[in-house]
């Protein structure tokens, strides 16, 4: 039998390019560069199946314009905000996911963020690479401690409960607001909040860990940032569109915010250069998954969903 046509968008680890090249008749992207859109409309009408990452958008105006032939989406990614599930489904196309192999990569990057702006890492890096370190003086560089802090986790799902994890070895008090109260076994003591406000009012730490949907579009904004504790610290390792940028500038400015730690932002690649200007920031490019394990297990999560489609059974993340 032909092996399935499927498009890879970007660079993947080897190992995981040779297995999708062993069992598809795979097009691969080995110079990596980003496809502008209608060069992934045109090389997806000539496969069965695509594996995108989140850098590629599937609106309805491009799911129609591939038109029949694309099967399945099967993301290198757990974030499906990139692909308009609803049109996907009105099309036939299924879409999947890769949950669960990327929480503890991206919980190390939230508690990475979470440091680097409460002890300020990036500003004594700064200084030392630029040979600016010529004083010390034990009120230099004075930070704030998590240790004995309230954690406020939005959005209790798998990375929220491994970061939750990774505050109770901090000896931080974990607070969470999400959809549903987590069964005890889950909560492990963490308090629940029933409203996102009642969470925000004792969040010395707040991190980000809901997905971005229609409501949750600029939820940090200047209404709710005003919420916070004064001096609390911001972190978000889940999408830049949960954050209202403006906002987010003016009130690490006045001290509202002792600082924020960011992996995520509204513009990417690029960030934002009046954040970036700010001293109280700690920031990464996009990398909370980027680890050789989480890659590997990201790209054999996709490639098992695939596998399952071909072989006519439900892919195990199938999301539309
Ligand atoms: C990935 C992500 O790096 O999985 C997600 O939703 O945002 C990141 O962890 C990226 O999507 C890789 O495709």
């Amino acid at each position: 039998m032909a092996k399935p046509k499927l498009l890879i968008t970007r660079k993947l680890r080897d190992g995981v390019e040779a297995r999708a090249a062993r069992d598809y008749e795979v097009t691969l992207n080995p110079s990596d560069r980003l496809l502008t859109e209608a060069e992934l409309i045109e090389a997806c009408r000539k496969v069965d199946a695509v594996l995108p990452c989140h850098s590629e958008r599937f609106s309805a105006e491009v799911i129609a314009a591939i038109g029949p032939g694309l099967k399945i989406i099967a993301n290198h990614s757990v974030g499906t905000d990139h692909v308009d599930l609803a049109a996907a489904k009105a099309a036939g196309v299924v879409v999947t996911n890769t949950p669960d192999v990327l929480s503890d990569a991206t919980a190390e990057i939230a508690m990475l963020c979470m440091l680097g702006a409460a002890r300020r890492g990036a500003e004594g890096d700064a200084m030392i690479r630029a040979g600016k370190w010529d004083f010390w003086s034990p009120a230099f560089m004075v930070g704030r401690q998590v240790t004995g802090k309230r954690l406020g986790i939005l959005g209790m799902g798998r990375v929220g409960q491994v970061v939750a994890d990774r505050g109770r070895g901090f000896g931080m008090e974990v607070h969470y607001h999400n959809r549903r109260r987590l069964p005890a076994h889950l909560e492990k003591g963490a308090v629940f909040h029933e409203t996102m406000e009642s969470l925000l009012a004792v969040s010395d730490v707040l991190s980000l860990h809901c997905p971005t949907t229609p409501e949750s579009v600029g939820i940090i904004n200047a209404r709710t940032l005003a919420m916070l504790p004064d001096r609390a610290i911001l972190v978000n390792t889940a999408r830049g569109a949960l954050v209202d940028e403006s906002a987010l500038v003016a009130a690490l400015r006045s001290g509202k915010l002792f600082a924020a730690g960011l992996d995520v932002f509204r513009t990417e690649p690029g960030g934002n250069p009046e954040i970036a200007a700010l001293p109280n920031v700690f920031l990464l490019p996009h990398i909370g998954s980027a680890t050789e394990e989480t890659r590997d297990a990201m790209g054999a999560r996709a490639l098992d969903n695939l596998d399952a489609y071909f072989a006519g059974r439900e892919p195990g993340d199938r999301v539309a």
